[in-house]
């Protein structure tokens, strides 16, 4: 329409131009016929735009009901309303100078046949909150865009502490990470969320694996329901007002592919990661994506996807499996080293906890074939792996040459290991104060391996949590789960007063006392973990696992309401904690 009109009016010039000698009378004839034209033709569009914007074929300023609410600072938004066929506006386009533009969802009828049912087959899609529902079949390093908004904002900052995401960050010696993990959402984990995991003992449903094969045909709708209504928009909303500015998102080999007859379901998740970056770019937080499944599982353990068998780098198909995972991360970087992720993903992680029991050597070479694929295809985040539970010391000068682009990252526990945590109260904080402490400081001095995080960690000074050890796993704090040896009670008190029942109640019955001391061993973890890049706590949200729950240790003010703002450090001597016996 603007370039008719605009040569129209050069018609017009043309004829006045000709002067004197040109009738009047024929010029203005020419030109009310042309203005005449232009209505009818601008008449016919209005009534055209009216029609299909009254038979909802066009949406105009068509947010979706989670963005709304969350502009008008509502916190009850949910962000996961089943939103059918609504489309999303992109974050720039709610700027009142650039109108949004008309977003068309499809119908099935406008899928073509080869994608429909597919990933990108928006009309499949359970969920459409925040996703741009125009069909795509465009992929980057062979996967989908789709759901994406073709525009992004960098503005947003996660709090006035840090700096907005198109600003760089610095130097992460002097500003570390204060970040939370995303455990249990795109990455099944039986003690996070038990309630999937809910059958009879026969059923043998253990893991991610052991619950697709259970659920067969009706897999996807389960975990997709799971996807949708665990971790919403609000959850980023409420990360980043507790002074929180990172998230670590694990997720899993099948967001991307399945192998041989994987029961797993393939391609679900990869939308909801995607949409999760969003989220997390919205509320000015940086991602540390995590690779937390590896083809043939890297260790054996239930959140790997299956328990018990290393079938990586090790193993039967070892070496193709590990061939998969680097293939693997061939397409996740080449789809990551898009201009849109360079200032909101800030870590690219290669692999989480490979068995502690795999060859240095092999793990060692992978790392630097996986580090070279991912610095090749273009991304610009600093890449990371895991000290795969060897220790920080075991890696001082390995993997040498790349600066502050390969991170190393170390998770920290006191209660899977019998000497800590039968450590009474005081030795705990003690133990993170100076041991940690000064483990993270050595760390990321020229003598350690160098640039050096912490990616998991928590309060919780008892492995009491249900399936905490495994499906029906018992605990040691009681001395009813075995670890090949003898079984016996390992609370500090070492007998059969250790009892799980109080760090099992729901924190409102906790004691003042134990709630002090659980929010002190959660600041001086953080303090120690500050000395080095800083940290990820495990994790953000667990159904009935309170001291898993950094949400639920906010309301159970047993966590600082503000992470960077903490009321006690390591330099301040350990408060008493009145009389807190030492059975829990
Ligand atoms: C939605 O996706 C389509 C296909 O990728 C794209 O052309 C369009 O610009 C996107 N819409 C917005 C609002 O970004
Ligand atoms: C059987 C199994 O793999 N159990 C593990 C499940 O994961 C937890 C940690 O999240 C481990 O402690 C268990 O050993």
């Amino acid at each position: 329409m603007a370039s008719a009109g605009a040569s129209q009016l050069s018609l017009v010039d043309e004829s006045a131009r000709q002067g004197p000698r040109a009738p009047p009378k024929k010029s203005r004839k020419t030109l009310w016929i042309t203005l005449g034209v232009i209505f009818a033709l601008l008449a016919a569009g209005g009534i055209t735009v009216g029609v299909l914007v009254s038979q909802d074929i066009i949406r105009i300023g068509s947010g979706s009901a989670s963005e709304s609410s969350a502009a008008t600072g509502s916190d009850d938004s949910t962000g996961s309303s089943n939103s059918g066929s609504s489309g999303s506006s992109g974050p720039g386009s709610s700027d009142d100078s650039s109108p949004p533009k008309p977003v068309k969802c499809p119908a099935s009828d406008d899928i073509p046949d080869s994608a429909a049912g597919t990933w990108t087959d928006p009309t499949s899609w359970l969920d459409m909150a925040g996703l741009n529902c125009s069909f795509t079949s465009q992929t980057v390093g062979d996967l989908p865009i789709a759901g994406l908004n073709s525009e992004w904002d960098d503005s947003a900052r996660a709090n006035p502490n840090v700096p907005p995401l198109n600003k760089p960050w610095g130097s992460y010696e002097k500003l570390p990470i204060r970040g939370v993990n995303l455990g249990g959402w795109l990455s099944l984990e039986p003690f996070i969320t038990p309630s999937l995991f809910k059958y009879d003992k026969d059923a043998g449903v253990i893991d991610e694996y052991t619950l697709c094969e259970h659920l067969g045909d009706k897999a996807k709708e389960v975990l997709e329901k799971h996807y949708a209504t665990f971790i919403t928009e609000r959850d980023f909303k409420n990360i980043a007002a507790a002074g929180l500015d990172h998230v670590r998102i694990p997720f899993s080999y099948w967001a991307v592919e399945t192998f041989d007859n994987d029961p797993y379901v393939e391609g679900v998740s990869w939308r909801y990661l995607l949409r999760g970056i969003e989220w997390a770019r919205k509320y000015g937080i940086r991602v540390k994506l995590d690779l937390h499944g590896l083809p043939g599982s890297q260790n054996g353990w239930n959140h790997s996807g299956r328990a018990g068998i290393v079938r990586f780098l090790d193993g039967s198909d070892g070496a193709k499996n590990a061939k998969r995972a680097l293939e693997i991360h061939d397409r996740l970087s080449k789809f990551f080293a898009q201009d849109r992720y360079e200032n909101v993903i800030a870590f690219y992680g290669l692999g989480n906890e490979p068995a502690r029991a795999l060859d240095m050597e092999s793990l060692t070479q992978w790392t630097s074939d996986a580090y070279d694929i991912v610095e090749k295809n273009g991304v610009k985040a600093a890449q990371v792996f895991s000290d795969s539970m060897r220790g920080l010391n075991s890696w001082a000068g390995a993997l040498p040459g790349k600066g502050d682009k390969l991170v190393i990252d170390s998770h920290v526990y006191s209660i899977f290991d019998p000497n800590l945590i039968s450590m009474t109260h005081k030795e705990k904080i003690a133990l993170a104060c100076r041991d940690w402490s000064g483990m993270i400081a050595n760390s990321i001095t020229s003598s350690g391996f160098g640039p050096t995080m912490v990616g998991e960690w928590s309060q919780a000074d008892t492995d009491c949590t249900e399936h905490l050890n495994g499906v029906g796993g018992g605990s040691r704090w009681e001395g009813t789960f075995s670890e090949g040896g003898a079984m016996s009670p390992s609370c500090a008190a070492g007998d059969k007063t250790c009892s799980c029942d109080k760090a099992n109640a729901n924190p409102d019955d906790y004691s003042d006392d134990y709630k002090a001391f659980l929010k002190t061993f959660a600041i001086a973890q953080m303090d120690a973990f500050e000395k080095g890049w800083g940290w990820f706590y495990w994790t953000w949200k667990a159904e009935g696992a309170y001291q898993w729950s950094y949400e639920a240790g906010l309301k159970a003010d047993i966590m600082p309401k503000i992470a960077y703002e903490r009321d006690w450090d390591c330099g301040k001597s350990i408060p008493s904690f009145g009389n807190l016996p030492e059975d829990y």
